[in-house]
Order: C-alpha cells, then structure tokens, then sequence
C-alpha cells in the first residue's frame, strides 16, 4: 500500500476513523463517555444487546454492558468469514528458522473449532481455566481463541518463564489444562520447553492433561494418559463447532504481572468491554483499513501488548498482521526489515528498547532493505526518549510517517493515552492525551489535579470498557494496589508518574513505585530479592532498577552474602547467583550486576533505601542520607566498591 503522508501538524481533517471516532463536539461527561462506548461496542456483534452500559454501583469492580451476550472469538473470526472475508489473510507467520504459514480467517476459523472440539473432548466447561506456555507459533492464537470461544479463562505465560514462575500462575488459576510445545527456538537453537513445564506441572495437581505442539521435533518426557500430542487430538477433530454466546462480563483471561512485592498478581480481564475497547482503540490509533494494511505487532503474546494488539483488537477489526517467532538478530539483525519488506508492512508497533537496539546496530542497517510500505509507527512498554522517537521516524519512517506513543497497562486491557493520528501535531517523547471516552488526570499527593508545567502521579478517574475486574482470588489486594492511595476520590492509581507540559498535554515520567522497567517488562524489585535470598549463599539482598541507554533500566542487585560463601571466587558467586535467578524467574529477571557489599542502607524502620542504591548503581554521589540508620553505611559500601569494575 502507498505509506500515508503524516497529517500533522493538523493541516488537512483528521483521517476519517479517527474524525469518525472522535468525541463529539461537548462530548466530556459521563454520559456522553457511556454514549461513545455505547456506539463503539456496536462494531461487535451481540446475540443479546446489553441494557446498561456501565454499572459502577459495586465499585471499584465494574460491570459494562450488562446483560449484553456475546462470543469473543466469533467476533474475531466466524464474523469476518460469514461476511465473505475468509480468503483473506488473518497471520503472515514467519518462524525463527525461515518456515512460514499463511493463514486465512477460513484457515483460522478451522483451527479454530479443531481445537475447541478438542477442548470439549478432554471435558473442559465454560469457566475452567487453561494456561498456556508456548513460543509464538500459530497454536498459541488458535489455543487462546478455542478458549475464548469456550468461555475457558487462559492464563498464557511467557514462553521465556522458569519452570517455578509457571507453577506458581497455575496453582495460582488451579488450571486444569496446559498447553505447551515439545521446544522452542531461541536465536537460532531449539531449547526444550516441555522438560521445563514437566518440572513445573510436577506440583501443580490441578493440571489433568498437558496438550502438547510438535514446534521443535525435540525428545519429549512423556507421560501416559496425562500428556496428548496437538497433532494426534486436535488436527482429527471435526471442522464445525458453534460458538455459544457468554455474558459480558464473563472472564476472557487471566494475566499475571509484576506488582511491588514479590507474588504476581493474575489480572482478570473480562469479554465485552475488553473487546470493545481494544477494537476501537486498534482502529482509531493505528487509522487502520483493514482492506489494504499489514500490520505488524512485535510484542510477545505471553505479554498483554500481545493479548491485546496482535489477537484481540487486530482480529476483530478483521486485520492482516505478521506473526513472527524469534528473536530480532536471528539469522541476523536485519530480519524485522526484512520481514517489513518482505511482507509490505504499513503498520509497525514494537518498543523503545528495541529501536534504541536496532541505534546501536546503525541506520545503514534499515537503509538496506525497502520500508517504503511503512504508513505508521507505534510505540508501547516505556517512555521513549525523543532520541529514539527521531531516530525511528527518520530511520524507519523515512521521515514521513505519525508515531504513536501509546500508555496503557495490563491492568487497562488497551490503549488509554495516545495521540490520534490527524488529531494534533506530535510531540516526540509524549503519549500527549487520553483517548476518546477515557479520562486521565495527572495529580499531587492529595489528589488534586495539578497545573501545566507540575508533575505528579497519574491517575485514571473514570471506570473504561477494558479495565481489570479484579486480581484473581484477591479482592482486597485489587483495592489496596489500585484504589486505597486516592481512595477519598475514587481515582486508579496508575504507579506512573507524569507531567503536564505548557499545552495540557501528557508526559509519562516512569515507575514511582517498586517496579522496573527492563526492555518494557516489568519486573518487582521485590521478586528478584526474594529469588535471590532464596539461594544458600545470600544473606541479604536489595534490588534497584538502573538507567541504561538500551534497555531502559537494568536490574543491579546488592547483596550481603552469608558467612562463609565468600571463602571462593566472588566472580563465580555473582554468576551463580545470576543464573540462580534466571531459574527461579527466567532469564529476562537475571541482573546485569550483582555487588557484594557489606552493609544495605535502611531507615530507622528497617526499610532499605533504593533511591541511594540507585545512585552508587548509576555512578552519582549518594543523595540525602539523613533518614538513614547508620549514616556510614554508604560510606562502607562505597568503599567496598571502589577499584571494582
Ligand atoms: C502495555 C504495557 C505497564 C507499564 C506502565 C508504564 C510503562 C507502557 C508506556 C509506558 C511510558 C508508554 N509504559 N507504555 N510508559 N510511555 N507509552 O506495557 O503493559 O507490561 O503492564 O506495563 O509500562 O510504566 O505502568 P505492562
């Protein structure tokens, strides 16, 4: 397709999905809010249409739509089939070792049903919960949508998870099926995956099968009666399975991610007002026609980014998307241009981490390959910094094409604040202003709203369609993390800071709590600790997120280890600590540094403080320390470090 000339500053209209999707004019209230999501849960089809929109009545837990029936994966495929579309293409997928599968939405409503009908033969009914660990591989869309069209909650974990990470998410679901691969290709080799899960579903007695993808042709522990082949159940099921309509708010899926202490919390998403949310803001964000785009999101589908915008959101709007298996530097690190090329992709969507990645490579690396299709660039997981923003639309974007810097979290489900493409003239660096229909503030400890040019905690004080409805089994923590820090006025705390520039518009600042950001994931300083104690050697462990011009932050861990665990090499402890932690967490959790030191800082109430860690981690001299216990701790830890790489 001919990439489309960037509209801003708004000289022409806006394009037309985003003129059509835009507020109308006075539309600010909660009413006119209710309105617009009203108009846009009616791009989906319901069997029964619902009676009110939002009922806030048991707040902080919402109902959208009540009443209202649909079935999330006719939505996402049947729809687009029955309306003469099934020739059209739903996934380019491309694997790590060059293997590729072009798959039809006929194609997929196939698999589709395949795999629901193999559900239903193992006994699974509306409600029981399916976790998923698989590399991203067209099963994985397939096992997602079979459970959607089921009402079978999924919980997918990362495919790059420990054995104990998965566990605990299944014990924590009490799921009753795993859907796993024999291996996985990593940067080239083929790694086993379901010797890992065996580990995992070894203590987990909920799990009664494990469903297993011939990915890797890789030796597999089998066992008799628990463990069935895709390739034996699935592909022998019949063609045909007629999806059943569920309520609105029936759960979709279960995602867990990284709060400030160390158990993760399964984030529960819900059916009508997640779809309708994550359809609307993939088509008015990415000002995407169905008709002519490819659209490329390179996101994991073991994250929410990939939940959401490249199954969800993308399908429901009856999109061609690429689906790519590896890592971006195998074979080589020019492979996601390539990809690009290769397919025509017009809309590209990945993370500040990897284009500050592909700066390090070089431009002369893009300028190799043919992006002339590029129309539009996103970006998700972070803040980019407006070095990357430049660089990625001159590099990628030839200098002609919107960037979408888009904020959201797993907790919201789908975009929230964005600039919309047409809408105003962009701003390298800020994701600018809520979207159409959400309603974020930017505030000070009190929680009052404050001036342009303040910042302050960003908070979002309206209920949205793709909100969280809870964390799994724990009612009182969903309250506590998100609600009890401006509970006097109902506001949902994000954990982000951010600030409002001289125009009102939106900049995010980062973390304000416990929680890093490494490449867009994000990882509890609590949970790292916690992995680290958990080792015979460490006596005491703090973990703090450290600004690194690639990855965003990079843990570095400071530990006190026990008597007598120094008595060997410090280099061989540090790295056994390392892979120690990539075993209990996975190998993204894994410290870039560990120091050794002989003392932590802590407050007179035992609380470590991070802020200065932060400041020996990043080179500075130690910021206040009159809060400290001791105050010379610094001084002996700075001491021990000195002459250390
Ligand atoms: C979608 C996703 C959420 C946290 C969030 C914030 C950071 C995400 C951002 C951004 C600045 C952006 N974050 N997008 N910060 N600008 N465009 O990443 O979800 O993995 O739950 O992370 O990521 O700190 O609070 P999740």
């Amino acid at each position: 397709m001919s990439p489309r000339p960037d509209p801003r500053p708004a000289a022409g209209g806006p394009p037309a999905e985003a003129a059509k999707a835009a507020p109308r004019p006075g539309e600010r209230t909660a009413a006119d809010r209710l309105a617009f999501w009203s108009r846009q849960a009616e791009e989906l089809h319901w069997e029964t249409r619902w009676s009110e929109v939002l009922d806030w009545s048991a707040a902080p837990f919402a109902r959208w739509f009540t009443g209202g029936r649909l079935n999330v994966a006719y939505n996402c495929v049947d729809r687009h089939v029955e309306a003469g579309h099934g020739d059209q293409v739903a996934f380019h997928w491309e694997g790590e070792p060059g293997d590729t599968r072009t798959i039809t939405y006929a194609d997929l409503r196939r698999e589709v049903c395949r795999t629901a009908n193999a559900l239903l033969s193992l006994g699974l009914r509306a409600g029981d919960r399916v976790a998923i660990q698989l590399p991203m591989i067209p099963e994985a869309v397939f096992a997602m949508l079979a459970c959607a069209r089921l009402g079978l909650p999924h919980s997918v974990v990362f495919g790059g998870f420990s054995p104990a990470a998965l566990q605990s998410r299944i014990e924590d679901a009490g799921a009753r099926l795993l859907i796993t691969s024999d291996g996985q290709y990593r940067r080239g080799r083929a790694e086993p995956m379901k010797a890992n899960t065996d580990e995992a579903t070894r203590h987990a007695p909920s799990i009664e099968h494990v469903l297993v993808v011939r990915r890797t042709a890789t030796e597999v522990p089998w066992t008799e009666g628990r463990d069935l082949w895709w390739h034996d159940l699935v592909d022998t099921q019949p063609d045909e399975h007629r999806p059943e309509a569920f309520d609105a708010e029936h759960p979709l899926f279960i995602l867990y991610t990284s709060g400030t202490t160390g158990r993760p919390k399964g984030i529960l998403h819900t059916s009508g007002g997640y779809l309708t949310q994550t359809a609307y803001t993939h088509r008015a964000v990415f000002d995407l026609d169905p008709d002519t785009d490819v659209y490329w999101c390179t996101a994991d589908i073991g994250w929410i980014t990939g939940h959401s915008y490249i199954v969800y959101g993308p399908l429901a709007n009856r999109t061609t998307s690429v689906l790519y298996e590896g890592t971006p530097t195998t074979p080589h690190e020019g492979r996601h241009f390539e990809v690009i090329e290769k397919y025509g992709v017009s809309v590209y969507y990945t993370a500040p981490t990897l284009i500050r990645t592909f700066m390090k490579w070089g431009e002369q690396l893009p300028a190799r390959y043919d992006l002339s299709s590029i129309g539009m660039l996103g970006s998700v997981g972070e803040p980019i910094n407006p070095e990357a923003w430049r660089w990625y639309r001159k590099h990628i974007g030839g200098d002609r094409v919107p960037i979408v810097d888009t904020w959201w979290q797993t907790e919201t489900g789908a975009v929230m604040i964005a600039p919309l493409p047409g809408a105003a003239p962009a701003k390298p660096g800020s994701a600018q202003a809520p979207l159409p229909g959400v309603s974020a503030k930017v505030v000070d400890d009190q929680g009052r709203e404050v001036g342009r040019g303040e910042s302050g905690y960003l908070v979002l004080d309206q209920p949205w369609p793709a909100m969280l409805r809870g964390i799994w089994g724990d009612e009182d923590r969903y309250r506590e993390t998100y609600w009890a820090r401006f509970a006097h006025r109902g506001h949902y705390f994000a954990g982000d800071g951010a600030r409002y520039d001289e125009d009102g518009d939106i900049w995010l600042l980062g973390r304000v709590d416990d929680v890093m950001n490494v490449s867009g994931h994000r990882i509890s300083t609590a949970e790292v600790e916690s992995a680290l104690v958990s080792h015979p050697s460490v006596a005491e462990a703090a973990v703090v997120g450290a600004s690194d011009p690639t990855t965003g932050q990079a843990i570095v861990a400071f530990v006190i280890l026990r008597a007598g665990a120094t008595d060997g090499d410090a280099a061989e402890v540090t790295a056994a600590l390392r892979e120690h932690v990539a075993r209990e967490i996975g190998p993204i959790a894994k410290p870039g540094r560990i120091l050794v030191v002989p003392e932590l800082p802590k407050t007179r109430s035992g609380k470590i403080m991070r802020r200065l860690l932060r400041d020996v981690a990043e080179n500075r001299e130690a910021g206040d320390v009159t809060t400290l216990a001791d105050a010379s701790v610094m001084d002996l830890i700075t001491a021990g470090l000195t002459g250390r790489p």
